[in-house]
């Protein structure tokens, strides 16, 4: 098996949101550790400008054209790794979420033929659960995770989702999300919630693309029952199509004056210090990367008990876990952690145990480099 540093590209969505960033932090991390890495996408990848570390970016231009009603991506995703692979003699496309980066990277594959490079695929949730198993992609969905050289899944429940929905046989490796401790700490109390809440106010917090799987409105609808026993402020990072109605909600609730809105931001462990309480209610979640750079942070964690989360979250031990329609139980565990300093300082506790021992850069990273060398030596 080779040793040498290797020549990778990675090709992820460059917007916010968990499968880009894992990409991102991957690909940060693998250059760190000495590996030349190559982004191709159709833009930045999101929180990439940050890393010191050097890394290439290619960026993938799709031409409109009359005749073409619908641009074609992947093609021209496809024809900019096999440019990348030629010119840089690249030994790995590592797609992130299947669709349809791939079947990209098996056309690339494919076209450079003998010596050209190896292809792995991780699959992030949706690109599965809600994506893929949509008639209108499952087929090449399928078609694209049993032709690639290895596949990689972020939680044991979505390998066995793979499995089940596409029937697949080929073996799946659980490498589950990372996070980067030198980046998402503890800061000391108080640090920046001055920024966000009065002195003695108690603050939860929410992260997501605010898309209907996160459930943003149970979000809202927990707060509210929390804020109706004490005061407390809600800060929502991130943006999407729930946004509009979850500010609705606040306002139909009363409690919009003690819900900040702050958009997408690159702050998000400044942010994540300022709270006393993380909440993640979605309706499906492959892992919960969100859920784990809070716990990172030290923040306690209330999340939904679907997906991927118990395989990050063991309920009463490092978070509390709950339905994501459970609102008056999310309501309830908010105020149990806000109010009840033991049970706060015992889960930020088993938390950051969890972290150091499973979710670090350092224990997961060496797992991916893994598998390029295994695939590179078949
Ligand atoms: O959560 C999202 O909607 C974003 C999504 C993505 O593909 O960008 O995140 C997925 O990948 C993350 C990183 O592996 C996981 O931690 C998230 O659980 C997963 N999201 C869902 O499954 C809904």
């Amino acid at each position: 098996m080779t040793d040498r540093p290797l020549k990778i590209g990675i090709t992820c969505y460059p917007v916010p949101g968990g499968s880009g960033i894992l990409a991102t932090e991957l690909g940060a991390k693998l250059a760190e550790r000495g590996h030349e890495i190559h982004f191709i996408s159709h833009a930045l990848p999101y929180r990439l400008e940050r890393f010191g570390v050097p890394m290439y970016f290619h960026e993938v231009e799709t031409p409109t054209y009359p005749l073409f009603k619908y641009p074609p991506y992947t093609l021209s995703l496809a024809s900019k790794m096999i440019e990348v692979a030629q010119q840089f003699h690249l030994d790995i496309l590592h797609a992130h979420y299947a669709i349809p980066h791939a079947i990209a990277a098996y056309l690339a594959q494919q076209s450079l033929g003998p010596g050209g490079p190896k292809t792995v695929c991780t699959l992030h949730g949706t690109d599965i659960t809600l994506v893929g198993s949509d008639r209108s992609f499952f087929e090449i969905t399928r078609f694209s995770i049993d032709a690639v050289d290895a596949v990689t899944t972020v939680s044991e429940y979505l390998k066995n989702k793979t499995i089940s929905v596409f029937g697949t046989q080929r073996p799946l490796e659980v490498i589950r999300n990372f996070v980067d401790t030198s980046r998402f700490y503890p800061r000391p109390e108080g640090e920046c919630r001055s920024r966000f809440a009065e002195p003695g106010e108690r603050v939860v917090t929410h992260l997501s693309n605010f898309r209907p799987v996160k459930n943003v409105t149970g979000v809202i609808q927990m707060f509210a029952h929390l804020r109706r026993r004490m005061p407390a402020k809600l800060l929502l990072i991130g943006d999407g199509p729930q946004t509009a109605e979850a500010f609705a909600l606040a306002q139909s609730l009363g409690v919009a004056g003690d819900v900040k809105f702050l958009g997408n931001r690159e702050d998000v462990d400044q942010i994540l210090c300022a709270a006393d309480v993380f909440l993640l209610p979605s309706n499906f979640e492959a892992f919960g990367l969100a859920a784990l750079e809070a716990m990172a942070c030290g923040i306690p964690v209330v999340a939904s008990r679907v997906g991927g989360v118990p395989e990050l979250i063991e309920d009463c031990v490092n978070g509390f876990l709950i339905g994501p329609d459970e609102y008056k139980e999310g309501g309830d565990r908010l105020y149990q952690i806000l109010t009840d300093p033991a049970t706060a300082t015992r889960l930020r506790g088993a938390g950051l145990k969890s972290v150091r021992e499973r979710f670090t850069a350092e224990a997961v990273v060496p797992l991916y480099e893994d598998v390029y060398r295994k695939i590179m030596a078949m």
